[in-house]
């Protein structure tokens, strides 16, 4: 037995990327701390990270691609899987062009830069434009808005944590998620010193949630409502004048617009649908404008709603116009290590209702309609990687039948997921800890950080069995298919000869290729090439965040302003009017929002033994005590959650933690067919998304977003 090995990397499961201490013994991991030297997380890290080598050792852990021959999975060589891909893309290229081959970029790897990169650059090969990615179901409206007021998806803000006075927080819950859209480890430590230092937070959410109760103020709020409270919140500060009428001129557009819009929304009229009283809401109002340095930032719990760009345009239009915005303790505009990318000038649009790309990606609440409606540009080849869009997605059953139709599926994954059920072929990708990599924070995420740093981390592990780095994989399939990666010769020779190279057994020597992108990455970045940064596995610190450091210098919109009145969203706040009558018209209906929890991640935990024990084998009902009541139910029942048509059974939670009113099953479960994950299949619950209606008419316009959040449902007792 060979003697155990440390080295020092990033966890890459959430956004809060902490630095981890790894010890490995004959390739297997015997040990993972965190790392105290680490320069932004400083001896924090989660029980996920902590537990991550029972992702990489998992025992259904793929090493060999697999091809589906008569409904079953049988192992075959990577060239006979690379052929005949190659051969089938090839063909349905020529024979239907770019428009028939998608792909999805699930959420794990969108924190690595290389294999994002490769399956970018494989798609631009075949001229196909359709990349799917979970954005959809998090947080396109951010994009959506950041283009709009700011000029750009990728111009994003963030709470200045370390110094501001107060806080709203609105739908996240830190203690569970580590958050979104803001890279901090250790976030509940960060925004208690917030309190500590005499300043406050509120959390606006319909549930009271562990976040909640360790500190600050809990506001309640009616799922998918946040829209109008925003709206009553933007009418307080215009009727107190408390606007930066300075800053206004000088850097923003659009303010006449905003007061119009804001007219009619007293507080008083919005609590009829938000259920906040008109008291509260000018309390919160009064504490933000009291503070020096205040900031309004949401994340899923907003953007999944129906209305979550609309949302988002009011929420920083507030931070704009109060000064807020670029100021210190106020929302900051992050800095990536590149300025954002030029504008795309035109936006692709989908063939399905003529909905618009964002951020370069199409919404997947329409993957199931770009499979299955015939015509040109049906899809027929995918590619998933990294994703389980089965389980994560909207809209389930159809997913599924979509699958069914497609001519080739290839997923790529660590294990046999649900959605790799489907597939035709399956190639063992590998797990992050596996890959040298640098976070793929260059352009938006890079900036999202109140301690701006850098780390590159070396791989801490070898390939399990014959799994290979995605990056390659996508250069092979290009070779194959005749089709040069990202339409350049000279690129895809390059990645011939560096395979080659790496082909030629020579001990200690690692592979060159990907080495090569990101020293060139972070050279051109200017943070120096790998040999410096391998010196740094604590991460380096960068030049923090400014205030006072975007305003008239970098807005990327045409007039160089904040757009505070972008004409697609001032018009549809004409029609908020009839949103409004259909909220006072379904105040009664029960309203089902989602759920993180500690032990799950998405779909992707619940192949550990030890996150699945016990009680927290299955997903639940989580339902107040008084709407169980009515419906004769109690703790262990059984209830049937319906919407529309659709149905699920889960086991009943009461929970007084829930706003009455509001019911919430978590999503990633329904393991039951997962053939592939022989933990998760004998886990019970289901898949929540079957009940999430997808389609063009579920998804918000201009985001795209899915609505996942605040969809009415019933609820009985089975
Ligand atoms: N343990 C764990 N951590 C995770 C994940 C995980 O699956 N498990 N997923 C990761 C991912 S991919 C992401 S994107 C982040 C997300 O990070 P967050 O956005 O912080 O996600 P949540 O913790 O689910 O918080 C959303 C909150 O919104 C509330 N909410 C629901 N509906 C509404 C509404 O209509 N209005 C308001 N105001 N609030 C509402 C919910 O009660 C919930 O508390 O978390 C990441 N971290
Ligand atoms: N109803 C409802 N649905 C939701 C949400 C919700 O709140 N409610 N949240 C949404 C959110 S925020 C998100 S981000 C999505 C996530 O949705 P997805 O990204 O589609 O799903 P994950 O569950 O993250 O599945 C990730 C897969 O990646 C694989 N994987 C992990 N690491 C690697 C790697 O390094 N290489 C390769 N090749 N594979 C790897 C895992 O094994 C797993 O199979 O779900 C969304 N779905
Ligand atoms: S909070 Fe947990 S899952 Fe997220 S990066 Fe840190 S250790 Fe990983
Ligand atoms: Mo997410």
């Amino acid at each position: 037995m060979n003697s155990v090995k440390q080295g020092k990397t990033i966890c890459r499961i959430c956004e809060a990327q902490c630095g981890l201490v790894v010890s490995t013994r004959d390739n297997r991991i015997v040990d993972i701390k965190p790392n105290e030297d680490h320069v932004a997380s400083k001896g924090y890290a989660c029980i996920k990270g902590l537990r991550m080598g029972d992702f990489v050792h998992n025992p259904d852990r793929l090493k060999q691609p697999l091809k589906k021959v008569d409904g079953n999975f049988v192992p075959i060589s990577w060239d006979q899987a690379l052929e005949e891909i190659g051969g089938k893309l090839k063909a349905i290229h020529r024979q239907h062009g770019g428009e028939s081959i998608a792909a999805y970029m699930g959420n794990p790897i969108g924190f690595s830069i290389w294999p994002t990169t490769m399956m970018t650059l494989f798609l631009q090969a075949f001229g196909a434009r359709k990349l799917f990615t979970p954005g959809t179901q998090d947080c396109a409206n951010k994009f959506a808005g950041g283009e709009r007021l700011f000029g750009s998806p990728n111009d994003q803000v963030f709470p200045d944590i370390d110094h501001t006075r107060l806080l709203i927080a609105v739908g996240t819950n830190p203690v569970i998620s580590k958050m979104s859209f803001i890279t901090m480890p250790h976030p509940m430590e960060r925004l208690m010193d917030i309190e500590r230092k005499g300043g406050k937070v509120y959390w606006v959410n319909p549930r009271y949630t562990e976040s909640a109760k360790r500190f600050g103020e809990h506001v309640p709020i009616r799922p998918d409502t946040d829209v109008f409270f925003l709206l009553g919140f933007l009418h307080e500060v215009i009727r107190r004048a408390a606007v930066d009428e300075e800053r206004v001129q000088r850097y923003m557009n659009g303010y006449e617009t905003l007061v119009e819009i804001a007219k009619p929304w007293t507080p008083e009229r919005v609590a009829e649908v938000t259920q906040m009283s008109a008291s509260t809401l000018r309390k919160m109002v009064d504490d933000y404008l009291a503070a020096d340095g205040a900031a309004i930032y949401s994340s899923t719990g907003v953007n999944q709603g129906s209305q979550g760009l609309m949302a988002y345009w009011l929420q920083e239009s507030i931070n704009a116009i109060t000064g807020n915005l670029d100021k210190k303790g106020g929302v900051l505009a992050g800095k990536g290590v590149f300025p954002s990318p030029p504008r795309v000038s035109e936006v692709p649009r989908s063939r399905i209702n003529n909905i618009p790309y964002v951020n370069s990606t199409i919404p997947a609440g329409i993957m199931a309609d770009e499979i299955l409606t015939p015509g040109p540009g049906k899809v027929r080849a995918m590619f998933n990687m990294a994703g389980n869009p089965l389980l994560s997605c909207a809209g389930s059953d159809r997913l599924a039948s979509a699958f069914d139709d497609l001519e080739l599926l290839v997923c790529i994954d660590i294990v046999r997921n649900e959605t790799a059920g489907y597939a035709d072929y399956i190639l063992p990708g590998l797990h992050s800890l596996e890959r040298p990599d640098v976070p793929f924070y260059f352009f938006t995420f890079m900036g999202l950080m109140p301690v701006r740093s850098f780390t590159y981390t070396e791989p801490m592990l070898s390939p399990a069995g014959e799994s290979r780095d995605e990056g390659l994989i996508f250069r092979q399939l290009c070779r194959v298919a005749g089709k040069p990666i990202a339409g350049s010769r000279l690129f895809q020779l390059l990645s011939n000869a560096a395979e080659a190279i790496d082909r030629i057994p020579f001990p200690g020597r690692k592979t060159s290729f990907d080495r090569l992108f990101i020293s060139l990455l972070t050279l051109s970045g200017r943070l120096g090439g790998l040999r410096k940064l391998r010196k740094h596995p604590d991460g380096i610190l960068l030049e923090p965040n400014q205030p006072g450091d975007f305003l008239g210098k970098r807005v990327n919109t045409q007039s160089g302003k904040v757009e505070l009145a972008p004409p697609d969203l001032v018009e549809r706040a004409k029609g908020l009017d009839k949103v409004f009558d259909m909220e006072r018209q379904n105040a009664c209906a029960l309203k089902l929002i989602q759920k993180r929890e500690r032990f799950t991640h998405n779909s992707w935990a619940h192949n550990v033994e030890a996150f699945v024990k016990g009680k927290r084998n299955t997903n639940y009902l989580f339902i107040h005590p008084q709407d169980a009541q009515v419906r004769n139910l109690s703790t262990g029942d059984i209830a049937r959650i319906s919407v529309g048509n659709k149905s699920v059974e889960v086991p009943v939670q009461l929970d007084e933690d829930m706003l009455p009113g509001t019911i919430s099953v978590p999503h990633g479960w329904g393991h039951q067919q997962a053939d592939g994950l022989s933990v998760a299949r004998n886990t019970e619950g289901a898949n929540v998304n079957r009940i999430i209606p997808d389609g063009p008419e579920s998804i918000e316009p201009g985001s795209g977003m899915s609505h996942m959040n605040g969809v009415i449902a019933d609820v009985a007792r089975v």
